[in-house]
């Protein structure tokens, strides 16, 4: 390791003591930004990434409700307020049994990137809740989800700290937030993105994530003079960014084989179509259901407790969670052909299966800049509610294409070497930094 990255890393992980997953976001991206800052000494001198590396706030709380038999449970709850120096605080909630606080230091330190690469002016942040959403009925989620904002709503605001949503909140909770919220404080404002379509939501946010990852897909094959048409895929999660992405990939003329969750993968070797994908978003929006339950339906394989990685596939879409390609995985996948992978999870790939990737100079688009399209339609949403005016399902998907056009470029710009390779994480890393750096420079030191 470059001794000025384990110096800077020996600092990050002695302040922040057994956050594995924060000490492991931070250190790939001081490995790109490190020797940018040597070249770059007015960044150096003025403590950027050290500061970039410290939340600007950290909120923590108990999150107590009635369950549906009347017993008392207590949850924990927080907000990371990570960096507002472009604009407010925005990134979503993940409601998980695994969320603790360096899982979500990780996602609010990738958002503040993330979020700079869409060129729209959000700052970055994360939340959420130890809250296990499996098997609670509708009304303890919503009791559960009021008592949550009856201690986040005096934290944020729609010119301070914009949630959204992420693993476990879709538009129902986002619903019940928004309610509580509205209530406390009897305003109906921009506070939330992710909202329906009657209260002010945006058209093609739900998609978003998805259709992002597949048009930063698209992009990263058409450097090599080639698309998405008649590939295979392989896509992991069965959640709101899989289904998009599986969506627009079918759409765009490839093949989906596969789906996975937390209890195992279906190998669907036909493809997943139309008419199957409306079965998933059924069983997984509306009944709550396994994945295993499409294998049933139409008699194809399940692998119970596996994930995709040794299927076949030209283009893989890491749609899950975080650390789910592990370096082994990552030879698999390229041993059995594949030379794109565009991620919609945030840091599905361990560092070891991105040096395997880098190594074997495949197309590989990192989640903060690959998963961008989300947020930046939230964004989008920001800026129709502040307008009162909302936009047609054509406008603002020709913005979406157009904002992952611009991140591919941006990559480009910054993360293009000698040889002409791209590599995206320099790329995504260096060109999300420059402007949240240089806005820091211009605010002082605060
Ligand atoms: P959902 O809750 O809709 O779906 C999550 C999916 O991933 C489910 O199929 C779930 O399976 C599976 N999963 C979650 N945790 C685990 C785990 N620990 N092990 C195995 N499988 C798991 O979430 P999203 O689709 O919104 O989010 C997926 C990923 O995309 C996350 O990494 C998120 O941070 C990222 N992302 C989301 C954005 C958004 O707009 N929603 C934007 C940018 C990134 P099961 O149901 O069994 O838990
Ligand atoms: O990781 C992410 O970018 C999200 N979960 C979406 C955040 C948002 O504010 O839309």
């Amino acid at each position: 390791m470059d001794p000025r990255v384990e110096q800077f890393m020996s600092n990050v992980i002695s302040k922040n003591l057994g956050e594995v997953e924060f000490h492991q976001a931070v250190q790939e991206v001081a490995e790109s930004i490190i020797p940018f800052v040597e070249e770059n000494p007015k960044y150096k001198h003025a403590k950027i990434l050290e500061r970039i590396a410290e939340p600007e706030r950290v909120i923590l709380f108990r999150v107590p409700w009635l369950d549906d038999k009347g017993e008392v449970q207590i949850n924990k709850g927080y907000r990371i307020e990570m960096n507002s120096a472009i604009g407010p605080y925005k990134g979503g909630l993940r409601f998980h049994p695994t969320v603790n606080l360096g899982i979500l230091k990780f996602l609010a330190f990738e958002q503040v990137f993330k979020n700079s690469l869409t060129t729209l002016p959000m700052g970055g942040g994360k939340g959420g809740s130890d809250f296990d959403p499996k098997g609670k009925s509708d009304n303890e989620v919503m009791k559960f989800t009021q008592s949550f904002m009856t201690e986040l709503f005096r934290h944020i605001g729609p010119n301070t700290d914009v949630p959204a949503g992420d693993i476990g909140v879709g538009g129902r909770e986002i619903g019940f937030l928004f309610g509580q919220y509205k209530r406390l404080r009897n305003e109906f404002t921009g506070v939330l993105t992710g909202k329906g379509i009657e209260w002010g939501g945006s058209l093609i946010r739900p998609e978003a994530t998805g259709y992002g990852s597949v048009y930063f897909a698209e992009e990263m094959l058409k450097t090599r003079n080639d698309s998405m048409k008649g590939k295979i895929v392989t896509v992991s999660g069965s959640g709101n960014v899989a289904q998009y992405a599986t969506e627009k990939a079918t759409e765009l003329g490839a093949k989906v084989v596969t789906f996975s969750d937390s209890g195992g993968t279906i190998y669907d070797p036909n493809g997943i179509d139309k008419d199957k994908l409306a079965f998933v978003m059924e069983l997984k929006n509306i009944k709550r259901g396994r994945i295993k339950e499409y294998a049933e339906k139409y008699s194809v394989e399940y692998f119970e407790g596996e994930r995709p990685w040794n299927i076949k596939c030209d283009v893989a879409l890491p749609s899950a969670t975080q650390n789910e390609i592990t370096e082994e995985d990552a030879k698999t996948l390229i041993a059995n052909g594949c030379y794109c992978i565009s991620e919609g999870a945030n840091m599905p790939s361990v560092p070891e299966a991105i040096e395997v990737y880098l190594d074997k100079k495949i197309l590989y688009g990192p989640g903060k800049a690959a998963n961008a399209g989300g947020v930046a339609v939230s964004g989008l949403e920001m800026t129709q509610n502040s307008m009162r005016l909302p936009w047609s399902r054509e406008q603002v998907d020709e913005r979406l294409q157009q904002i992952m056009i611009n991140i591919h470029e941006t990559c480009v710009k910054f993360g293009t070497k000698d040889d002409g390779f791209i590599n995206y994480v320099d790329g995504a890393n260096i060109g999300g930094f420059v402007k949240v750096a240089d806005a820091m420079l211009a605010q002082g030191v605060v």
